[in-house]
C-alpha cells in the first residue's frame, strides 16, 4: 500500500491535472482499476490513517481528532495479517497509536521514508512468507519543501477554479505540484523494487491519496469533496483488469477487509477487538473484492465523514462537522454553526492572508473566505451539477424528502458510532497525546466481547 500525505485526489496526472508530473502512477493506474468513489471517512492525517488501518470509523475506534488512537484492545490489518503469518511493516508516516494496535515493523526506522535499501531488505527477506508493506510517504505535505528540483514554473499553471489565483497562490501551488512529483518518483522506486525482485505479478499494490489538501478549499479539514475523496489504484495482475476503472461508493474501511479476502481470509470471521454502540465487534466496512473482479459497481448506498477540530493546530472553536454522500447527493450538519471555524492552517495561513488582501476589491472572494469561517447547520448540495459544492440547497422545498432521507442516514450512522456529537467532539482532547491517569478505553459502558 502505497499513501500520499494531504495530496488532493484532483492532484495527479491520472486524475485529469496537467501541471503535475506523476508518469509512474499513471502508469499504475493504466495497469490497474481506479477507483473513482473511494472516500476516508475524516480530512486530517491520523484518524485518516486509523480508518484506513482497522476498518473502523472513526469515532467508534476512538481515532476522530488529530493526532489521535485508538482504543486499548483494537485490531488492525497489520495484527490480522500477522496472525495468518504475514510479514507487516510501514515505512514513512506513522500518526498511529497505541503501538499495541499496529504491531509492524517501522521499515527504515524515523526519518527513513527514503531509505529504499530497507524497503528491499524487507520485501526480499523471505521468499516463503508473505508480506504486507505500507508505504507512508509525507509528501505533499506542507511546508512544500522538499520538491524543489521537481517544481514546475508557477507563471505558466493553470490555477484550479476553486482557488484564488495571485503570485501567492501559484508559488505555493508550484512547491506542491514539486512534492507531488516526488511522491510519484518514491512510488516509482517501489514499483521498481517489485520488478528487480521478481514479486510485480504476485504482488496487490494500492495507492491512496489520503486526504485532500491544506490550501483554503484544498479540502482538507473540510468534509468536501476536496477532502474527502481519494484518487484510488489497485493493481493486481491476473485479478483486476488492466486500465478499468469503477464508480462504486467506497470508504477507507473497506480497505482492510479487502486486503484480508484478497488474502484468502474470511473478513466476516474478523474480531476487531472494538466494539459498535450495537455491540457488534466486525469491521464497518466489507470487502471490494467483487468491485475489483469487475463483477459489481454497488458495494454500499453512502459513504460517511467526521471533521473534528478540537486539537487541530490553531483552533479557536469546537466545529464538529458529519456527513454523509451518496452517488448525486451530499447533506452535511455543522453541529456548532454559532461557533467560528478557525484553524491555524487555513485561517491563519499566508495563503488566506493573501486572499484576504485581495478579497478588500472583491466581493465575490471576500464571501468564499467567509464562508471558510462560517457555515449553516445544515448543507445539501446536488454533486451531479456543482462538484465544487457551491450551491447550498438545504432550504430547497424540492429537495426536502432527499434531504430528509439523508439525513436519517447521517443519524443511524452516528447512533452505530456512538457518536454523541458536540459531546464527543469536546472528549476529543482524552483521545490525543500520551494516554492519561483516565486509561484508553472507551468511556462509555463497554459490549461484552464474544
Ligand atoms: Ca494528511
Amino acid at each position: 500500500m502505497i499513501i500520499a500525505d494531504d495530496l488532493c485526489w484532483r492532484d495527479l496526472g491520472f486524475t485529469g491535472n496537467k501541471d503535475v508530473r506523476t508518469p509512474r502512477l499513471d502508469q499504475l493506474a493504466a495497469q490497474g482499476m481506479q477507483l473513482t468513489g473511494m472516500y476516508t471517512p475524516a480530512t486530517t492525517c491520523s484518524p485518516s490513517r486509523n480508518a484506513l488501518y482497522t476498518g473502523l470509523f472513526p469515532i467508534r475506534s476512538g481515532a476522530y481528532p488529530n493526532h489521535t488512537r485508538v482504543y486499548s484492545g483494537t485490531k488492525s490489518v497489520f495484527t490480522h495479517l500477522k496472525e495468518h503469518g504475514y510479514r507487516v511493516g510501514l515505512q514513512g508516516k506513522e500518526h498511529v497509536g497505541p503501538p499495541a494496535s499496529y504491531p509492524y515493523q517501522h521499515v527504515g526506522g524515523p526519518g527513513g521514508v527514503d531509505d529504499f535499501a530497507a524497503t528491499r531488505e524487507f520485501v526480499a527477506r523471505d521468499a516463503e512468507q508473505p508480506w504486507l508493506l505500507v508505504y507512508a510517504s509525507n509528501d505533499p505535505h506542507s511546508p512544500w519543501q522538499r520538491g524543489a528540483r521537481m517544481r514546475p514554473d508557477p507563471n505558466k499553471l493553470t490555477i484550479p477554479p476553486y482557488l484564488h489565483d495571485n503570485a501567492r497562490t501559484r508559488r505555493q501551488l508550484a512547491n506542491y505540484y514539486g512534492e507531488v512529483a516526488k511522491l510519484d518518483w518514491q512510488a516509482g522506486q517501489l514499483l521498481d523494487l517489485l520488478e528487480t525482485t521478481g514479486q510485480a505479478d504476485d504482488t496487490l499494490v494500492i495507492f491512496v491519496s489520503e486526504q485532500g489538501s491544506s490550501f483554503p478549499y484544498g479540502g482538507k479539514w473540510s468534509v468536501y469533496d476536496n477532502g474527502i475523496r481519494a484518487a484510488t489504484v489497485v493493481r493486481w495482475p491476473g485479478h483486476v483488469a488492466p486500465g478499468s476503472t469503477s464508480s462504486a461508493l467506497l470508504q477507507y474501511v473497506d480497505v482492510p477487509a479487502t486486503l484480508l479476502a484478497a488474502a484468502g481470509i474470511d473478513p466476516e470471521t474478523v474480531n476487531t477487538g472494538c466494539p459498535d454502540a450495537n455491540g457488534a465487534w466486525g469491521f464497518d466496512g466489507r470487502s471490494f473484492l467483487d468491485v475489483l473482479a469487475g463483477e459489481t459497481d454497488h458495494v454500499r448506498d453512502a459513504v460517511f465523514a467526521q471533521q473534528t477540530t478540537v486539537g487541530v493546530h490553531g483552533y479557536k472553536d469546537p466545529y464538529p462537522i458529519r456527513a454523509v454522500r451518496d452517488q448525486r447527493y451530499k447533506y452535511v450538519r455543522n453541529l456548532a454553526p454559532e461557533n467560528t471555524y478557525q484553524i491555524g492552517g487555513i485561517h491563519r495561513s499566508n495563503t488566506l492572508q493573501s486572499w484576504q488582501k485581495d478579497a478588500a476589491s472583491d466581493p465575490q472572494l471576500a464571501a468564499r473566505i467567509e464562508w471558510l469561517f462560517h457555515r449553516p447547520a445544515e448543507e445539501l448540495y446536488d454533486l451531479s451539477t456543482d462538484e465544487l459544492e457551491e450551491h447550498n440547497l438545504a432550504d430547497d422545498p424540492q429537495l426536502a424528502k432527499v434531504k430528509a432521507a439523508l439525513a436519517a442516514q447521517l443519524d443511524a450512522w452516528m447512533a452505530q458510532q456512538g457518536d454523541r456529537g458536540l459531546e464527543t467532539e469536546l472528549l476529543a482532547p482524552t483521545r490525543q497525546g500520551p494516554i492519561g491517569p483516565a486509561g484508553n478505553d472507551r468511556p462509555v459502558a463497554a459490549a461484552k466481547q464474544p
